[in-house]
């Protein structure tokens, strides 16, 4: 007999724990975009602990802007889903009644939901490309499809920037509460890039008093969002059946970890996300820096070298000395450029970051993180790399990461095997490395003119540019794994 599909709290058995309330007792007053594995095992789980501890009408409308396929699945289990929180010490499981429904790839029916005036927050994970903003820019960027097609027909938005634009735009006229939007994506200043996005986008389409009415009315508070949540696998929706007695076709995997701070800025009101741990403060920056550099700048790092060196998870990469030594010094180096922040030690932060890493039962990959380095590498790497030279630390250990992204847009791993270019700007980058870039000196140069890439005060620094180039002379010759030994080796010497 083939098992019961999840759709409701009673068809639950085993050892799980539903949702502390009734889930249909609660209105919607949310809408996400982007509704995949992350917002599932963080915002969804933040959001069901403040429901059952403080009630309101806040429950979710999930929207997938692109696929239908989670969308369907959702829908067919009334939006319920488990989360299975793994660590060395067991798994546990928890069913989330947050989700109210999901809207599949329907732009029509998300802009009729953002225009619901019971809806009062907006949260967002659609990653660092999803936005159709340039980062370098921090503005609409009108060489997205998406982007110029919705700045042509403004009334029928397709896109993040379009969409809301709309909504807000129809809200005005409606006199309906206004929006909070909420960021919760891997970029600095969050709220402000979603703003500056938002308002130049109007200002685009030709709404210069709509522009100047949204970055005057409008909340667009930042957040750091952290919870480590791999790509679900035939082995979580096996573990979820076996936890909870049912099918789940939309279960997710993640660590015990949560952390969400938030800048304290919803006119509309907002669910008390204080009761599931979330930390409201007036300025994010310091959490969002500290979180950037040191945990997505070491990811990005292991998982260049990882992946290169034919490690499959993270969990693999901390088993590796070598790489462990390098991710150790990445750590330390990122941490001695962030300015005190109360309550934290970042040495305990940096430790915390390697027992988390570590974890046995989280299979996270590192081609995953390896994913979209354009998008990632000026917040993680860049930055941090520019604050070091301006306080005239050590810039070395950002140029061995950077590198290590070159060497991985050759797509060729240390033991000869290939693999396609994970990145929006794939194409780009292999037409540009294709045109007689064969020495260090040239990939380096290649790579540093791409358009809106590298911020030019770093391109243009004689010293990192050597930096970089003499480890991808090491990599190119010996191999990544002669680079990082001759690393470990060097700083021994010293
Ligand atoms: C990762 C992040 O894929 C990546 O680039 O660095 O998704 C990371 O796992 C999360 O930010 C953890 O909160």
């Amino acid at each position: 007999m083939s098992p019961r599909r999840l759709t409701a709290i009673n068809d639950l058995s085993g050892a799980v724990t539903p949702p502390r309330y009734e889930p249909e007792a609660h209105g919607a007053g949310i809408v996400h975009l982007g509704i995949g594995a992350f917002h599932r095992a963080h915002q969804a789980v933040m959001t069901d602990d403040a429901l059952a501890d403080s009630g309101g009408d806040w429950r979710i409308i999930g929207v997938s802007l692109r696929s239908k396929e989670i969308a369907e699945t959702l829908n067919a289990q009334n939006g319920l889903f488990t989360v299975i929180e793994r660590s060395a010490e067991g798994s546990f499981a928890r069913v989330i009644g947050t989700i109210e429904r999901v809207i599949a790839a329907d732009p029509k029916a998300t802009l009729k939901a953002l225009c619901d005036p019971s809806v009062r927050v907006v949260t967002l994970t659609v990653t660092e490309k999803g936005y159709g903003i340039d980062p370098a820019l921090r503005a609409p960027d009108t060489t997205n499809p998406i982007v110029a097609s919705d700045l042509a027909s403004p009334d029928a938005p397709r896109g993040v920037l379009g969409l809301l634009t709309a909504a807000i735009k129809t809200r005005k006229t409606a006199s309906s509460p206004p929006l909070t939007f909420l960021s919760c994506d891997n970029l600095p200043q969050n709220g402000k890039f979603l703003r500056d996005g938002v308002v130049g986008f109007a200002r685009l389409s030709d709404q210069a008093n709509l522009a100047t009415w949204i970055a005057d009315a409008i909340a667009f508070p930042s957040s750091m969002v952290d919870r480590i949540t791999p790509a679900p696998t035939q082995s979580t929706l096996d573990e979820a059946l076996a936890l909870t007695g049912c099918e789940d076709r939309a279960a997710i995997d993640t660590e015990p970890f949560i952390q969400w701070v938030i800048e304290d800025n919803f006119p509309s009101g907002r669910p008390a996300w204080d009761t599931g741990g979330a930390l409201f403060v007036s300025d994010v920056t310091p959490y969002e820096r500290m979180k950037l550099t040191m945990l997505n700048g070491g990811h990005s790092l292991l998982a260049y070298a990882g992946f290169l060196l034919g490690h499959r998870y993270v969990r693999d990469v901390m088993q590796d000395p070598d790489l462990r030594w390098i991710i150790q010094r990445h750590l330390a180096a990122a941490s001695n450029l962030l300015p005190p922040l109360k309550g934290v030690d970042f040495d305990h932060y940096a430790e915390a970051l390697e027992n988390r890493f570590t974890n046995p039962a989280i299979a996270h990959e590192t081609f995953q993180i390896a994913t979209d380095g354009t998008q990632k590498l000026r917040q993680r790497i860049f930055d941090p790399a520019i604050a070091a030279s301006e306080a005239g630390q050590d810039i070395h250990p950002f140029a061995f990461a950077t590198a290590l992204w070159m060497q991985f847009c050759l797509r060729k791993r240390d033991d000869g095997t290939a693999y396609d270019l994970p990145d929006p700007r794939a194409d780009e980058i292999i037409k540009a490395l294709a045109i007689s870039a064969t020495t260090a000196t040239e990939i380096s140069q290649a790579l540093h003119a791409l358009p809106n890439f590298v911020p030019s005060s770093l391109s243009s620094n004689a010293i990192w540019r050597a930096d970089v180039e003499d480890s991808l002379t090491i990599m190119l010759r010996d191999g990544c794994r002669a680079a990082i030994r001759r690393e470990t080796t060097k700083d021994d010497a010293t």
